[in-house]
């Protein structure tokens, strides 16, 4: 399976934001990523679950929903989830994570846990058979635009490892400072989806169109 590619859009023109999501499903860009935020969690806001009904009515694109607000289990329920969307909970923000994966599969999407820089992936050990995706933060979450933290390239690498011996079939998304270099090593190591940014699709000097052109040549090829 080639490398796939989730645009994140907390990176993209606000003021533009049907235009933006209208070229990124023409360019064959796979998921569109949501980024919410909660001010406790991660210490910044973004967008909230209106957006996300408003941008349902434009596209047909699978949603991908990063979710860095404590206890996620209350606030579910305010998101309309479609069969193929995947919600990403962060281990670190619930006491109960298997039951907010139940939650979440109960309404019809994927499941998967994120994990901070610093969580050991020994955390989501007991829930692997509950979830479909690991998204592995390369950077401290809330914030764009940040600098690749190096000892996650080395969890990718442990969670493909645990993967493959214990043949599951969990997708790999990695999220921050996804560069097109970075991309490339990330995919080397294990990656599968790829949240792209400020560092590669919304690199503004060099438009939506050629840089979703360099970020798919980066990723495209079969690990
Ligand atoms: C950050 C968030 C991410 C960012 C993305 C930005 O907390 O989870 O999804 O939007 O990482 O990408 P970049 O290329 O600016 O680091
Ligand atoms: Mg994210």
């Amino acid at each position: 399976m080639k490398g796939k590619i989730s645009a994140s859009i907390m990176c993209a023109d606000f003021r533009n934001l049907e235009r933006e999501v209208k070229l990124l499903e023409k360019l064959g860009i796979d998921y569109l990523h949501f980024d919410i935020m909660d001010g406790h969690f991660v210490p910044n806001f973004t967008m909230g679950p209106d957006i996300l009904i408003a941008i349902r009515e434009i596209t047909d694109m699978p949603f991908d929903i990063h979710l860095m607000i404590e206890k996620p289990e209350n606030f579910i329920d305010l998101f309309e989830l479609k069969k193929g969307d995947l919600v990403s909970v962060h281990q670190e923000s619930t006491y109960h994570l298997q039951r907010v994966l139940q939650k979440i599969k109960d309404k019809g999407a994927g499941t998967a846990v994120a994990l901070n820089p610093a969580t050991p992936v020994e955390m989501i050990k007991y829930v692997l058979s509950d979830i479909d995706m690991i998204l592995i933060m390369t950077v401290n979450p809330g914030f764009a635009g940040q600098k690749l933290v190096p000892a996650t390239l080395d969890k990718i690498q442990e969670v493909k490892q645990l993967i493959n011996l214990n043949k599951l079939s969990i997708e790999i998304e990695v999220d921050g400072n996804v560069s097109f270099e970075n991309a490339k090593k990330m995919r080397l190591c294990g990656a599968d989806i790829f949240v792209a940014g400020t560092s590669s699709l919304f690199n503004r000097s060099i438009g939506l169109e050629v840089a979703s052109e360099k970020l798919k040549n980066a990723i495209s090829f079969n690990i």
